[in-house]
């Protein structure tokens, strides 16, 4: 049985030089109050003046950028494939006139990476979508071309006015007609004021566990509202973190649709494809969500041929320092085990074989 993980980072070298040569966030930083130890600063507001030093980024070595590493975690956790991706900001934060070069290099550099290593990795590549539509559409093209691609990752702000934006449509349009999932990443989360004026003491667990899953949701609903699904019925998107809350909230998402006048006056309640149709058809779910309750929402919503094993590496490290097994893998695996008692071969599925026939990887 091949174990797959499908939410599985890396900075390549030449994404890791960019952030160190940056002075604002995202940057690679090392701090005077411990010159020793370079962090990474990614997510807005991480590098407030306010924030304790603990909270300042994250420790960031070479876990990160050296596919050496990525190949010993997986052995480390039994896991046969790795389906890489650039973590996030990805290049939202690079002026339009660099991005789609950047996209080729980053998107070269991981191609490379993964065929040093053949049938243990493959990747999504990252798009420039701060570039002009037209620039997006031809990395997309190009793509295709390159061995271990399967996919594209994307962030939730799109050209820069969210998935809804109707300016997406020769991009959706480019992923459909290539059959290039989108694998679906928070990194922006929510506005600071929500968290409350405390939120620095509660290091990074506010953003993380609510603002990262709160903003995929809201990214697809979105997406749902605007009829992307509509115009786009073979578009597939990969959802992070088990969909967010998509699955516990795709109920009321309906009803609150269904109890629109607003909607309905406008004809926008009629022949459309709802939530529960679209979770079934066009969304496959990470299992990134660390306990059986989420997990058997997803299985709900979704069915259990939709849903990936992922571990999320190298965030979430553990906090001993010799500690061999990631706590945030074996809560993962736990979980699946858990979520089907009984039941070997729909766990195996989840594991890896899902993965497989989806992403149609080792052909
Ligand atoms: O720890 C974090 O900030 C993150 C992040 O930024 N992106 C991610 O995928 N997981 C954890």
């Amino acid at each position: 049985m091949p174990i797959v993980d499908v939410h599985t980072h890396v900075y390549p070298p030449t994404f890791v030089e960019l952030l160190r040569s940056r002075t604002s966030v995202p940057y690679i930083r090392n701090f005077p109050d411990a010159p020793d130890s370079a962090r990474l600063v990614i997510l807005p507001g991480e590098d407030d003046p306010s924030m304790p030093s603990t909270s300042r980024g994250r420790p960031i070595g070479p876990e990160y950028y050296d596919i050496a590493q990525k190949i010993a975690f997986m052995d480390q956790h039994r896991i046969d494939t790795s389906v890489i991706s650039l973590a996030n900001p990805w290049l939202d934060f690079l002026p339009s006139e660099e991005a789609g070069e950047a996209a080729k290099k980053i998107n070269d550099d991981v191609e490379e990476q993964c065929a040093r290593y053949p049938g243990r990795l493959y990747a999504f590549g990252t798009l420039p979508l701060s570039a002009p539509a037209d620039t997006v559409v031809k990395e997309i093209e190009r793509l295709g071309s390159l061995n271990h691609m399967r996919g594209v990752i994307m962030g939730t702000s799109g050209l820069g006015n969210g998935l809804d934006d109707p300016a997406l449509d020769p991009i959706y349009a480019a992923l459909e007609k290539h059959e290039q999932l989108i694998f679906l990443h928070p990194h922006y989360g929510l506005p600071a004021s929500v968290y409350g004026p405390r939120a620095s003491e509660y290091g990074h667990v506010l953003p993380l566990a609510l603002g990262f899953p709160l903003e995929t949701t809201i990214a697809v609903t979105r997406m749902l509202l605007s009829g992307v699904w509509d115009r786009f019925k073979n578009l597939k998107v990969l959802l992070a973190h088990s969909g967010g809350t998509l699955p516990f909230l795709a109920g009321r998402i309906e009803s609150c649709i269904a109890h629109d006048g607003h909607l309905k006056k406008h004809g926008k309640i009629e022949n459309r494809r709802d939530v529960w149709e679209i979770l079934m058809a066009n969304i496959y779910l990470d299992a990134v969500i660390y306990s059986p309750v989420g997990l058997k929402a997803a299985i709900d919503a979704s069915g259990a041929d939709r849903l990936l094993f992922g571990t999320d590496h190298p965030f979430f490290p553990p906090l001993e320092e010799d500690a061999k097994e990631w706590h945030s893998v074996t809560t993962n695996y736990g979980a699946i085990s858990t979520a089907f008692p009984g039941k070997e071969a729909a766990a195996e599925d989840v594991l890896g074989n899902n993965a497989v026939r989806i992403l149609k990887l080792h052909s």
